[in-house]
């Protein structure tokens, strides 16, 4: 049976207790690997070499060698694609068509693309004339923040993880991570590419655990500069309270209810397309997808019939199928979650247009975490599908009449991330987003990424911007000097 292990000091190790947890492959779930249950003692060794490599061969390195091992990394996540790939998938049930284009080149973009910002920093400079009719210089300084914990969810693992190792890396400082209990795998790879690089010893960590266990001790170890978290917002509101003792930074990628706009002047096509995409991709499990549809009244029954037939082409399937479009949930209580939600849907009076139930699986398939896409329509703003994130396959599609309606209706949410506008009327795209209480609003397409941009969400979708420059300002202390000449 495969192993998953502990990355710490540049070792691979079990735990000290011999304690293991079970792995399964959502498809199917048959036990794919035993994974290392890290406690205190794993907890507090991987602190520790994080803390001691600040100051070590990693600390002491030039910046021009530290961007060279960030581009390494980068080309030896490229050169191990198909171990990546497979190990995500499997723990995950996604198709490969999708962590082929999505998962695994952006574990290397997220690498690349935070070395490329190193080499742009710049520092600002003041001057100014002192009281004494002199005059002095000020300029700042950056510095790595420290020891930063990463606490990685399990819906796009190593995209997610490498977007918070990638800048604190490239910054400076070192990393321990925890990945979600139910994908660990790839965190684990990536221990064996920043080996095979030549990564100091202690810069990257790996404790593989339990949230309630693992989780909590590194959320409450004392010696953490700064902790970052995606995941759900109930779990983000936990490791804020704790990073409050020691005073320590947090960024938070919290949950989304986001909305799409779909105005009669669009283009159908385009908004069908993309919007299959924001609701069923990853069957449901990112952040950033669409739960909500507010379609302007003329073309709603079009609409919804439309997207109907698109998600109905959706094949359900095994991963490594390259005809399969959406795999299973990942776990069984994350299914049993959503199934909970489609009941609720229905009992609160939706129409089900599509979908709303587990469906029935051939073959080893038939044992996996299944549910169908999901279309309701019918539901009061006030239901709880419309107000609470499933994060399954899944959305409420709601009429309306005005732009001043849609706009009302889409920020009559706790959340604030994403959110999508389809018109072919410019103006009113410009109009829109500026009045949409998200951090991030896609006109006519959904989840086009260039790393460089702020990314991030408003109200109970998190706090803090990374991406680009803006990284650096959670991954980095300022520090100005003032020099009087
Ligand atoms: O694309 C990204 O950088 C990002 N942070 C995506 C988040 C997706 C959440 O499920």
């Amino acid at each position: 049976m495969k192993k998953v292990q502990h990355y710490i000091n540049g070792k691979f190790m079990d735990s000290q207790c011999g304690e293991f947890f079970d792995n399964f492959n959502p498809s199917t779930n048959e036990l794919i690997a035993k994974v290392a249950l890290g406690r205190e003692s794993e907890v507090n060794a991987a602190v520790a070499a994080a803390r001691a490599a600040l100051t070590g061969e990693w600390g002491q390195m030039k910046l021009n060698d530290r961007i060279a091992l960030m581009y390494e990394i980068a080309n030896e996540i490229d050169r191990r694609f198909d171990d990546f790939l497979e190990a995500e998938t499997l723990d995950t049930g996604k198709p490969y068509s999708i962590a082929r284009h999505i998962d695994i080149p952006r574990g290397a973009a997220n690498f690349k693309v935070f070395a490329d910002t190193m080499k742009s920093v710049a520092d600002e400079a003041y001057r100014m004339d002192t009281p004494d009719g002199k005059m002095a210089m000020n300029y700042s300084m950056r510095k790595p923040k420290g020891v930063i914990g990463v606490i990685s969810p399990w819906n796009l693992p190593l995209l997610l993880m490498t977007w918070k190792v990638g800048p604190a890396m490239a910054c400076g400082n070192t990393v321990v991570v925890k990945p979600s209990q139910v994908t660990p795998t790839t965190t684990s790879l990536l221990g064996e590419v920043m080996s095979k690089v030549g990564v100091p010893a202690g810069a990257y960590n790996v404790v593989q655990g339990k949230g309630s266990i693992t989780g909590n001790l590194l959320t409450a170890h004392k010696d953490l500069d700064a902790i970052t978290f995606t995941g759900e917002t109930v779990t983000g509101e936990m490791i804020m309270k704790a990073c409050s003792v020691g005073v320590r930074d947090v960024s938070l990628e919290l949950g989304g209810k986001n909305p799409a706009v779909v105005f009669a002047d669009c283009d159908m096509d385009k908004a069908i397309t993309e919007t299959t995409r924001s609701c069923f991709a990853n069957s449901g499990q990112v952040c950033l997808g669409t739960e909500r549809v507010y379609v302007q009244r003329t073309i709603f029954d079009e609409f919804v019939s439309r997207l109907k037939e698109s998600a109905s082409k959706l094949k359900l399937g095994i991963q490594h199928d390259e005809s399969t479009d959406i795999g299973p949930l990942v776990s069984s209580s994350h299914r049993d979650k959503v199934l909970d939600y489609y009941e609720k849907a229905v009992a609160e009076g939706a129409n089900v247009v599509l979908g709303g139930k587990a469906p029935v699986m051939p073959g080893k398939m038939k044992d996996g975490y299944w549910v169908e896409p999901t279309i309701w329509t019918g539901l009061s703003e006030e239901a709880t599908v419309v107000q609470e994130e499933v994060f399954g396959p899944c959305c409420h599609v709601q009429p309306f009449y005005t732009e001043e309606e849609a706009i009302k209706m889409a920020n009559n949410s706790p959340y604030g991330l994403a959110s999508t506008i389809f018109t072919e009327n410019l103006d009113k795209a410009h109009r829109v987003a500026s009045q949409l209480d998200t951090g991030i609003v896609w006109i006519n397409s959904w989840f086009l990424r260039d790393l460089r941009t702020p990314f991030g969400g408003m109200k109970g979708s998190g706090i803090g911007r990374e991406g680009g420059h803006h990284s650096l300002e959670f991954y980095t202390e300022l520090k100005n000097v003032c020099i009087k000449m």
